[in-house]
């Protein structure tokens, strides 16, 4: 008894499986992984690339062992899109205007439809992964979200796909942290999803304070922030 009383937490976490000690969350049938935008514009050599964007990979692959359920996205842009700076006079990519559905960060061009940019990296290896969304696609309308396009009313189908599956826990991960992983789970929870992001499954661009923005509307609605190691 004084033995194990003198044992310390860590010695205890790597003694008792994690299913019994922490807050292990277990994915059921009743849970989906949504891996957002892992495409090569937003890794290394990509056009928009996002900072350490490839660690995000092996994470990603690890805890989607965890689910029967995963639904990738894709970024799918038209030429000339909307939300590509190089398509308005004189504006740079991060500068933000004014649209008609209200303010949009500009783009280096991106994710343009069937390009090798757009692809899905080639490291992730789901295999289960039963359905992919592409978003983006209406060229004057942005869609960070996986749900709903920014005009605030488009929808992409996802919510109800989800709900004819059963589906009512929706895990996060992949890119950008900020931008439309924030946007997705945001949507998630106002379509009354029980929403978890994967800190570590995800990487932001951070542009004019923007993470820590994202992290703080996701805490307001509810979001709940874990880590992959979380993931029993
Ligand atoms: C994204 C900026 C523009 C993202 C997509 O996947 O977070 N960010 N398009
Ligand atoms: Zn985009």
């Amino acid at each position: 008894r004084r033995m194990v009383a003198g044992l310390g937490t860590m010695a205890l976490a790597t003694l008792v499986p994690k299913s019994l000690w922490a807050a292990a969350i277990k994915p059921d049938d009743g849970s989906a992984l949504l891996v957002i935008d892992v495409q090569n514009c937003f890794l290394p050599g990509g056009s928009l690339a996002v900072k350490d964007g490839e660690q995000v990979v092996p994470v990603i692959n690890k805890i989607a062992k965890s689910f029967a359920n995963v639904v990738m996205t894709q970024d799918w842009h038209t030429p000339g899109h909307v939300s590509f700076a190089s398509v308005h006079e004189g504006k740079k990519p991060f500068e933000v205007i004014d649209l008609a559905y209200g303010k949009q960060v500009l783009w280096p061009d991106h994710c343009v439809q069937g390009t090798d940019g757009a692809s899905l990296s080639k490291e992730l290896a789901i295999p289960q992964a039963e359905l992919i969304i592409r978003k983006g696609f209406h060229k004057d309308v942005d869609s960070y979200s996986a749900f709903t396009e920014a005009d605030g009313k488009t929808t992409t189908g996802l919510a109800a796909y989800l709900k004819a599956r059963n589906v009512e826990r929706l895990f996060v991960a992949g890119l950008a942290t900020d931008f439309c992983v924030a946007w997705t789970a945001l949507d998630a929870r106002k379509a009354s999803f029980e929403t978890y992001v994967v800190e570590d499954a995800c990487r932001g661009i951070d542009t004019q304070g923007s993470l820590a923005k994202a992290w703080d509307d996701m805490a307001k609605a509810g979001v709940k922030r874990i880590k992959s190691s979380d993931i029993a």
